[in-house]
């Protein structure tokens, strides 16, 4: 069994010390100025200390709040005289490990930490740390959601809406941290009270340079952690290190620590162990990979809240958008919007949840940041007809879908290609905008590119789409 030790118990003391704290009297540096970089900048601007920025990039326009920080754009080098006085070093997760910039604070013996090591020195509250390739984002939410209607003050952030120390406050119960394999890197070990990596299949080959760096990146997440929760479909979301945990997955649970799936009364229920907890048809979310995200976030609230309580709390959880959501549904055609699949194995989950019924006509493409898109081919077979391609590496899933033998047609924007995505739709087809890419080669984010597909296909008319049927 896991061990919990309590709100308010200091649990951080045995860890603390493996962190260099900023140093009131060397100078702190900050790499990167993007979220993070603000957030750090901002923190140690209201403790009276004065941090200097580096970023490698070109020049941008920052906030007021900053007017009187010393900033070093386009910088690729240290200056010598911020070297000299340099103490710690707080970086920000878009940095490869292999930045000059990070070369050279490590030959000079700098101590360099993340934003979410600083975050940790400042708080003796609970934290439930989530990464994963895919679910992040929903299974923080949803933890944060039980929590929060539990009654307590429960702050979410990380990878996710807020950068950690923007959610510190001495008013918190608990924090629920969204974290990448970016910002793992770059920490050390975290005390975490409660942990889990949801899954792992491809993904950031670009900046990690492998499959391999990207797992051990993602499982820093276990190395501090006090208890842990992981997918047994994935056998990379535990250590082998790791002796005890709760673990989930579609199979029936084997004893008390085990989330699964029976059967109760000729219906699919989520038990844990023989309990049984709440009928799959309840559930909020559309997806089987949600079940696992939901069977996740049950088991991280678990030791915190009335395991009665939790299959009502998460009934009235509100889905997020741009995950596998329904955006409209016009003369019998469904259209959803899951722009957030900025993967492959997202973009699997979207599909492989849904029936064979080759009724899909799938939106797909952009910048697959050097992964492989041949595994999508298991599942558009028997589920996908048309294929609409965009972005950078559209002819990569163009030449997934002649694998396959299904017809495809490229795009130069979303708004274009709703339109190629309607043509010869018929009643009970569904246009599915699921990318298996990020959206960056063509839009600022995942939420532009979405809002732009539910706006295009809002302005759609019945008429429309019978007019393009003929
Ligand atoms: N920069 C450099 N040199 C580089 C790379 C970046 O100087 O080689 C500078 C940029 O010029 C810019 C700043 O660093 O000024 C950007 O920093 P960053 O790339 O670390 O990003 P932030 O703006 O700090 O945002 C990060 C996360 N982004 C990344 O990790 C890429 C945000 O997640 C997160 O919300 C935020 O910290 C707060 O925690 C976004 C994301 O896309 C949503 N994450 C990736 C994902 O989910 O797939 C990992
Ligand atoms: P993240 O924060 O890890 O990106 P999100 O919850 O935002 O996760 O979901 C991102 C994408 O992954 C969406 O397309 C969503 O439908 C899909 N997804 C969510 N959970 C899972 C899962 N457990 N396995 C595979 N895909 C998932």
């Amino acid at each position: 069994m896991d061990h919990y030790f309590g709100i308010g118990h200091n649990w951080l003391v045995n860890v603390e010390a493996e962190v260099t704290q900023p140093s009131m009297n060397a100078l702190n540096v900050i790499l990167g100025f993007g979220i993070t970089g603000q957030s750090v900048a901002r923190f140690l601007l209201e403790r009276g200390e004065t941090p200097v920025v580096l970023d490698t990039r070109a020049e941008k326009s920052v906030h007021g709040e900053f007017a009187n920080l010393e900033i070093y754009w386009g910088c690729t080098n240290w200056p010598q005289q911020v070297l000299q006085q340099a103490g710690t070093v707080i970086v920000s997760p878009g940095l490869p490990l292999n930045t000059c910039l990070l070369e050279q604070a490590r030959a000079s013996d700098l101590s360099v930490i993340s934003d979410i090591d600083l975050f940790f020195q400042q708080i003796s509250k609970p934290v439930i740390g989530v990464t994963g390739t895919n679910g992040k984002s929903t299974v923080v939410s949803l933890v944060g959601h039980i929590l929060n209607s539990s009654g307590y003050n429960c702050a979410i952030g990380g990878n996710l809406g807020e950068a950690a120390l923007d959610l510190v406050d001495d008013d918190r119960d608990f924090y629920v941290l969204e974290l990448s394999s970016f910002q793992l890197e770059h920490s050390s070990n975290l005390p975490l009270a409660r942990s889990a990596i949801l899954n792992i299949t491809e993904d950031h080959l670009d900046h990690h340079g492998s499959l391999e760096k990207y797992i051990d990146a993602k499982q820093k997440i276990l190395a501090g952690a006090q208890s842990w929760v992981f997918n047994r479909e994935d056998i990379n979301t535990r250590s082998l290190k790791q002796v005890s945990g709760l673990s989930y997955g579609f199979d029936s649970p084997t004893n008390a620590d085990t989330w699964g799936l029976n059967d109760r009364n000729q219906q699919e229920w989520i038990f844990k162990g023989d309990v049984a907890i709440c009928s799959v048809a309840e559930l909020p979310l559309q997806g089987r990979h949600n079940l696992l995200n939901c069977m996740a976030a049950m088991a991280l609230a678990e030791p915190f809240v009335d395991l009665a309580a939790m299959p009502a709390l998460v009934r009235n959880f509100q889905e997020l958008t741009h995950r596998f959501q329904t955006v409209a549904e016009i003369a019998g055609i469904t259209f959803v919007n899951d722009s957030k699949a900025t993967n492959v194995g997202s973009t699997k989950a979207a599909l492989d949840g849904l029936e064979k019924s080759n009724n899909i006509v799938l939106i797909a493409g952009g910048d697959a940041k050097g992964a492989d898109l041949e595994p999508l081919a298991d599942s558009f077979g028997g589920r996908v007809k048309r294929v609409v391609t965009l972005g950078k590496d559209g002819s990569k899933v163009a030449a997934v879908a002649n694998a396959c033998g299904i017809a495809h047609v490229e795009a130069a924007s979303i708004e274009s290609a709703v339109l190629e995505a309607v043509k010869g739709v018929a009643k009970g087809d569904l246009v599915l905008l699921s990318p298996a890419c990020s959206s960056l080669d063509m839009y600022d984010s995942f939420q532009q590119r979405g809002d732009i597909f539910a706006s295009s296909v809002r302005s759609l008319t019945a008429a429309d789409l019978l007019e393009l049927q003929t």
